[in-house]
């Protein structure tokens, strides 16, 4: 794994080792923004509470009981290729791998609020982390804060698991053990691990980690606005050959990636090979999941003359959306999902 930061331990998956549909635990980043929380699973509980008919707390035990569902959805952090920008922006400088594709057991959230009970005026759901800490930068509020974010109600309804599995296997301490939410289709950021504590709430929550930070400028009939990062754009990342790559002229390379988008089919992946001038159709891999990645790739005959080249990966979804060629600046440091230029060196 490639360190960007020792603690909190922020970790990079080097994407060229991308081998199958699902990322193996140990190879599947960490972004975190405090310290991993020390838990005794035994003593942990979760709190609901806010606009519900009771509140109530459960143990592990209690949410084991529920029903359990496998769902299979990838992360991808939303500040994931923030290297690439230019100019240079602040945060963690991921470069293609802060992304991962993972089976993820545990309980639908929707089924914990129905349990509950929920009352009329149940607007939004704030899903708070046991780890906390102070912010240093302004605008901050003084002390130390929990990391949380908050989801409408129709989606912590339909389209949140609380999972305490990945891959089969227990969460990992850095990973959010003991329980943790996903949000398939949605930025990692919604997907709030070390749960302590679900909040419903009867206004729109405006917490610090989806208004200061995790948002971006939408344009649209009210002008220009904050809103929350949410759904994942569009996106294809060139797995192999990587940056500055040197490749044997006149042979047969064969291009890896991934694409993935939310609520929507990857139908097609392009490559360019020449700086986006000309592009050929990548080869689609057999797996494939709602909200997960597909693989894809591509033979490429690599040309007999030395020199570098500019490779460039773009997917199109089911939904119509294409990668744009261009960096949207609204997006700020978050969603860089613009075709990505890989230079290689052809010897
Ligand atoms: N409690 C808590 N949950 C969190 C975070 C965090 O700092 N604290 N980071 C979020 C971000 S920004 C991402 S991208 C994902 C990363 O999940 P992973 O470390 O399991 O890959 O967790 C999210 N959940
Ligand atoms: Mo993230």
């Amino acid at each position: 794994m490639i360190i960007r930061e020792k603690e909190p331990a922020n970790l990079e998956m080097p994407f060229g080792q991308l081998a199958g549909f699902f990322t193996p635990n140990d190879q599947f980043y960490i972004r975190a923004h405090f310290p991993v929380p020390e838990i005794d699973p035994a003593s942990w509980r979760l709190r609901l509470e806010g606009e519900v008919r009771e509140a109530r707390v459960w143990s592990l035990e209690d949410l084991r009981k529920l029903p359990a569902t496998t769902v299979p959805a990838t992360l991808e952090c939303a500040g994931n290729s923030r290297v690439f920008l230019v100019p240079k922006v602040k945060g963690t400088q991921w470069e293609l791998g802060a992304v991962g594709n993972a089976e993820w057991t545990g309980v639908s959230l929707g089924e914990v609020l129905r349990v509950t009970g929920l009352k009329e005026g149940a607007l939004e759901v704030v899903l708070e982390g046991a780890d906390s800490g102070a912010i240093s930068d302004p605008p901050k509020p003084a002390g130390k804060i929990h990391y949380a974010r908050s989801v409408p109600l129709g989606k912590a309804l339909e389209g949140v698991l609380l999972a305490y599995e990945m891959n089969g296997e227990p969460l990992t301490p850095a990973h959010g053990f003991p329980l943790r939410a996903v949000v398939p289709g949605w930025y990692g950021m919604a997907a709030v691990k070390w749960l302590q504590r679900i909040v419903v709430t009867d206004r729109p929550y405006n917490g610090y980690y989806q208004t200061v930070d995790y948002a971006f400028w939408q344009r649209d009939a009210a002008g220009v606005h904050l809103v929350p990062i949410t759904e994942m754009q569009v996106k294809a990342a060139i797995a192999r050959p990587g940056v500055n790559e040197v490749i044997a002229a006149g042979t047969s390379y064969k291009v890896t990636g991934a694409a993935w988008t939310a609520e929507a089919e990857i139908v097609k992946v392009e490559l360019s090979t020449d700086g986006g001038s000309s592009w050929q159709t990548a080869s689609l891999g057999k797996e494939k999941a709602r909200n997960s990645w597909r693989l894809w790739e591509y033979d490429w005959s690599v040309p007999p003359a030395p020199g570098r080249r500019v490779l460039l990966a773009r997917a199109t979804d089911s939904r119509g959306r294409a990668q744009p060629m261009e960096r949207d600046p609204d997006r700020g440091s978050y969603e860089i999902n613009h075709c990505l230029p890989i230079e290689v060196e052809i010897r």
